[in-house]
């Protein structure tokens, strides 16, 4: 059936969404605090979210051609919510990373490794798809998150792109394209050159 996609109904799977969002968040401060309390380490720097606006989801069912109903876009739509995990160095990612894959109760749909192989713009970034469970009055239901681990370097680069390029809908110049990708290699020497201090 075709949901009419009003902002009352919206505001309720926003509401849903937004509980699963704490819960992760929640999970992944106290790790924070456990690794400066413990170990005396910054593992993370700082954790940022944001729930996906209506026009944005709308905007990209449309470009991946689906049509709009709410049980397609919670099927197709992987990243209503998003928490973006912002840490010092390059290998803190894959220790977050590992962390995220043992906490109890939480289901990994997906991973893609964009430090591995970084995206032909240049972007660099770990993402993972979870399903978070968010417990109700009447019922349980699981939420799927985007976690997005990068470090401080790849966010500065990420942040400053998404400006001058993604979000615009007009390409920007091939020209931009080309040394938005050379930064990038710049943000991942700066990473590696980082690493080998800190170690
Ligand atoms: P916004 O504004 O961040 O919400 P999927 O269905 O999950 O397989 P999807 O969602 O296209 O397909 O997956 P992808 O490409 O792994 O992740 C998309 C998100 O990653 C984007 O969300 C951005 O946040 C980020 N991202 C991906 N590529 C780039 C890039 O080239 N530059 C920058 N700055 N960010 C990128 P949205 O919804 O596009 O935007």
């Amino acid at each position: 059936e075709k949901i009419e996609f009003n902002s009352k109904n919206y505001e309720k799977i926003e509401f849903i969404y937004g509980i699963a969002i704490k819960e992760i968040k929640h999970k992944l401060e106290i790790l924070k605090e456990e690794y400066k309390m413990f170990y005396d380490y910054d593992l993370i720097d700082h954790i940022s979210e944001r729930i996906k606006s209506k026009e944005s989801i709308s905007k990209k069912m449309t470009k991946k051609g689906i049509d709009f109903t709410y049980s397609k876009m919670i099927e197709n739509i992987n990243d209503i919510a998003g928490v973006r995990v912002i840490c010092p160095l390059k290998k803190d990612i894959y220790t977050i990373r590992k962390l995220i894959t043992n906490l109890p109760g939480i289901k990994i749909l997906k991973e893609k490794d964009y430090i591995t192989n970084p995206k032909k713009s240049g972007y660099s970034s770990y993402h993972m798809i979870l399903e978070v469970p968010v417990t109700l009055s009447k019922n349980s239901v699981y939420v799927k998150v985007e976690v997005q681990i990068r470090t401080m370097a790849m966010d500065f680069w990420a942040s400053l792109e998404h400006k001058m390029k993604y979000k615009n809908n007009k390409d920007a110049s091939k020209n931009v394209s080309k040394e938005l990708v050379q930064c990038a290699k710049i943000v991942n020497k700066l990473d590696n050159k980082m690493l080998l201090l800190n170690s």
